[in-house]
């Protein structure tokens, strides 16, 4: 039986990519690993030859790289076009290509309009068989992978991409329960909160080669007492394990809650947590769905410090775009923000993204506004306002996002978070880099928008 040579590829995504380190050097900050990428390829028999391509690493030549026996592309809704482009280069060579991951499973139909074979879902369930078929030359038009089993979540092969990423990638539960109406996380990944055995993500996290790692989770901590007690029990076993690793990671808020669960995770290397407040607004929370940061009393300042308090970095995230936001939405996120006591700040546009409830909201209520698909899915990064805002005009809200970062990103204020940082010896260096990466990518996305409202003739 011959050698079959395999290429799974990561498509450049139009905002992020090394190419771009020219315009920003932050932007190396920006290039992530494609875990997606790394677990199909442990899940591939020993037969097949992979080679993981990340465009995002730089354009690779194509024609000078030998042929595949099958090609395999994973997109997120933004890279949609970039996919398309490479399936056709490889089919016009008549290699089949199969694609998978979000875009594949909320737009199906599109998808199967431009490759031999969709796989819909997680594929720890389908994936061997697809290859087998794939071998035999019998690819089915589309599988579907559906919810897989956890414990088949393979070890991921982090030894096959190129070194030079900022932060190696693992992934320790899949789910969330919460469901938030602008997220499509509940409806992939399912609202049960699966987590992988210790062991395996243990063993992992010692085969990643970086120093510093992104636990992919939507949240590490979980929402229920008996999450949180697997969350204590695998930061205890990673301390025994003594990884050296330093790690960042997504949770509620609920993670400042447990003294005990800060300890552990400040011991197990944990040195920063993005934590998604969205809105500064409790009507804004009730209209995206994230009822979760309503919980009565809860002092997101105190909230903060606790977290803080155990040398862990908090970044903040928020939504701009809600029907409640009004004119000075970006200044008020932005007092928020430094209200809130947060090291950095993170802001997106409200977008409705293919298979969330506020993409059927949306729709039905005509207000998605760059709807020339497939092409204008390259806006899809929540960095471009891409609906018909409420109280905001697509100008407006470009102004209003511009206003926050300048306010929360001007010097005067970085050095005022590092000195504090400094003061209560709490990762300065890590907190300027981080303060500095957002302001020179803000600066990148100052250019962008500029670029975005020419196209648009605004
Ligand atoms: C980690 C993460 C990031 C990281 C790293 C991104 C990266 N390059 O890996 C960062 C923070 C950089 C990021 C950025 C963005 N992200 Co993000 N991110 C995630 C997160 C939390 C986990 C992704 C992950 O690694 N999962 C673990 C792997 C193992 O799972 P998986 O990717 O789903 O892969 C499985 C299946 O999908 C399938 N599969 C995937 N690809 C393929 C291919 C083939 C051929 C086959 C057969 C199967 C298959 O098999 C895998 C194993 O079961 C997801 C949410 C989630 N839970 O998925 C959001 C998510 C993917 N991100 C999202 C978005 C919107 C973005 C951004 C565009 C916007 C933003 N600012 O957040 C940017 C884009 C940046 C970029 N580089 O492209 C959305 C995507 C929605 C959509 N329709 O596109 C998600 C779903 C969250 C959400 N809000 O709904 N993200
Ligand atoms: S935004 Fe976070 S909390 Fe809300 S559904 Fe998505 S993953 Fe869950």
């Amino acid at each position: 039986m011959h050698a079959m040579r395999l290429y799974l590829i990561n498509p450049s995504n139009p905002l992020v990519s090394m190419v771009k380190f020219k315009e920003s050097r932050w932007n190396r900050y920006r290039v992530w690993k494609p875990l997606s990428l790394m677990v199909l390829a442990g899940l591939t028999p020993p037969e097949w030859k992979i080679s993981i391509v990340d465009e995002n690493l730089g354009a690779p030549d194509y024609p000078a790289m030998p042929r595949p026996d099958v090609v395999g592309i994973t997109a997120f809704t933004s890279q949609a076009n970039r996919a398309y482009e490479v399936a056709a280069y490889f089919r016009r060579l008549g290699v089949p290509v199969v694609m998978g991951g979000i875009h594949a499973t909320m737009c199906l139909d599109e998808v199967m309009e431009h490759v031999d074979s969709v796989v819909t879902g997680e594929a720890e369930g389908i994936w061997p068989q697809v290859l087998e078929d794939a071998r035999h030359g019998s690819l089915k038009r589309r599988y579907d992978g559906g919810l897989s089993e956890i414990n088949d979540v393979p070890l991921a092969r982090h030894d096959l991409l190129a070194t030079g990423y900022a932060l190696g990638a693992i992934q320790t539960t899949r789910g969330c329960p919460l469901n938030c109406s602008f997220c499509s996380v509940t409806a992939f990944n399912g609202a049960q909160y699966r987590q992988r055995p210790i062991p395996d993500v243990v063993r992992e996290f010692q085969l990643i080669r970086e120093k510093y790692v992104l636990v992919v989770d939507d949240n590490l901590v979980g929402t229920r007492p008996d999450h949180i007690a697997r969350a204590k029990e695998l930061f205890r076993a990673m301390a025994r394990a003594n990884l050296r690793k330093e790690w960042i990671a997504q949770a509620t808020i609920n993670f400042a809650d447990d003294e005990e669960l800060l300890t552990l995770a400040a011991k197990a290397g944990c040195s920063g947590v993005f934590i998604g407040f969205e809105s500064p607004a409790p009507e804004g929370l009730g209209e995206i769905g994230k009822k979760f940061n309503l919980l009565k009393g809860r002092d997101f300042r105190a909230s903060v410090r606790r977290i803080q308090r155990h040398h862990i970095l908090v970044a903040g995230s928020f939504i701009i775009g809600l029907d409640i936001d009004e004119p000075g939405i970006g200044k008020r996120i932005a007092e928020v923000g430094r209200q809130y006591g947060v090291d950095n700040l993170n802001v997106l546009f409200l977008t409705p993204l293919p298979g969330t409830r506020l993409w059927e909201r949306m729709k039905s209520e005509d207000r998605i506004a760059l709807d020339a698909f497939p092409e204008d899915w390259k806006y899809y990064t929540l960095t471009f306002p891409v609906a018909r805002y409420k109280h905001l005009s697509l100008d407006g809200i470009i102004q209003e996002m511009i206003s926050c970062n300048r306010n929360f990103y001007s010097m005067p204020s970085i050095l005022r978070r590092v000195g504090s940082n400094l003061w209560q010896r709490r990762k300065p260096l890590i907190s300027l880099v981080g303060n500095l990466s957002f302001r020179g990518n803000f600066r990148v996305s100052s250019k962008a928008y500029a670029d975005f409202q020419r196209q648009r003739g605004s």
